[in-house]
């Protein structure tokens, strides 16, 4: 590297650091209502529907404004999206990031511009911006422990034995990173158990399908499929019949998000499980902005708990799915 390179990168990590690490959380008022942004990353499943519902009827309830914006896929747009909502001086932001790594230094920017940031659902790169720290908190599942536990009940269903197919989240996305992780370092410990390919599906039915139709092609040796959300389960079910395959039976699928449609898969005996990720976030993420208005202490991590559904419980657990 030259002298000048090395210099240049050395400033631009101190300066990423130094606006990383500058000054207190922004505080925040105790107002009756409050004007709050929610960043919503796209619209395009059941998941998202269920956590935009659960937000607006709590500022519903609350009578607080709402200004809620859809980024539509796209993590260059949530950037301007949050910008706007800095610009519109809001009293807080809540940000559910597409990407972990594109949308970390706009919520710098947030802090340095006063308005505390709530991140939901996804997170950042935390190495750069810290709950606690740099934004509130982060409020959300634990994707490392969902991606464990489908692995968990894989290797009991299958006795150690499956060549899987992996449908993996969006690419970047922190869902997609820990998922992949969690499963991973769980199987590690099981030669029996192989995954034989694994592609994004970007957390859609539609491209579960088509990325499924490609797979078992290439991949008619695969016994189980990890797909990181139901949607892309569903998907993958109606490409394996297409392909002559029996989900359910010559085929086993475990799954994340417990949305209720999985929840009629397995009734239907094509989805083995599902791992729940609860998507109705209002009233927590609400209240801890109450709370922090009141000063009271906020951990930096505040972590939803997650069922778990299978044949044992789907019947019953139908009606209190999204
Ligand atoms: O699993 C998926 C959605 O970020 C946890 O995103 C969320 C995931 C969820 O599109 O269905």
């Amino acid at each position: 590297m030259k002298i000048q390179t090395v210099l240049l990168s050395t400033v631009a990590a101190t300066l990423t650091l130094a606006l990383a690490q500058g000054g207190a959380l922004p505080k925040l008022a105790v107002k009756p209502t409050y004007r709050v942004c929610f960043n919503q990353s796209e619209m395009d499943n059941p998941w998202r529907l269920a956590q935009t519902k659960s937000m607006q009827d709590e500022a519903k309830r609350l009578g607080w404004t709402l200004i809620f914006t859809n980024a539509n896929g796209s993590a260059a747009k949530q950037v301007s999206d949050v910008r706007s909502c800095i610009a519109q001086r809001v009293d807080a932001i809540f940000l559910t990031p597409r990407e972990q790594k594109p949308l970390t230094p706009i919520v710098l920017e947030a802090k340095r511009a006063g308005i505390p940031l709530f991140v939901i659902d996804r997170t950042v790169d935390e190495t750069v911006a810290k709950p606690g720290q740099d934004f509130v908190a982060f409020i959300g599942s634990d994707f490392y422990d969902e991606g464990r536990r489908a692995a968990e009940w894989l290797v009991k269903q299958t006795k150690g034995q499956a060549k899987i197919i992996e449908l993996q989240g969006s690419t970047g996305s922190s869902p997609a990173i820990d998922r992949q992780k969690g499963f991973a370092d769980y199987i590690r410990k099981y030669p029996g158990i192989k995954i034989v390919a694994s592609q994004t599906g970007n957390f859609t039915r539609d491209e579960g399908r088509k990325v499924m139709e490609a797979l078992i092609q290439a991949h008619p040796e695969a016994t189980a499929v990890y797909a990181h959300n139901d949607e892309m389960a569903l998907g993958a079910i109606t490409a394996l019949e297409t392909a002559g395959r029996k989900p359910g039976k010559d085929i086993t699928l475990v799954s994340i998000d417990g949305q209720k449609s999985a929840l009629n898969a397995i009734i239907a005996g094509k989805l083995g499980a599902t791992v729940e990720c609860n998507p109705r976030f209002g009233v927590k993420a609400f209240q801890t902005l109450k709370d922090y208005a009141a000063g009271k202490k906020i951990a930096p991590r505040l972590v939803n708990e997650d069922r778990f559904f299978d044949v044992t419980n789907a019947r019953q657990m139908l009606n209190s799915a999204f």
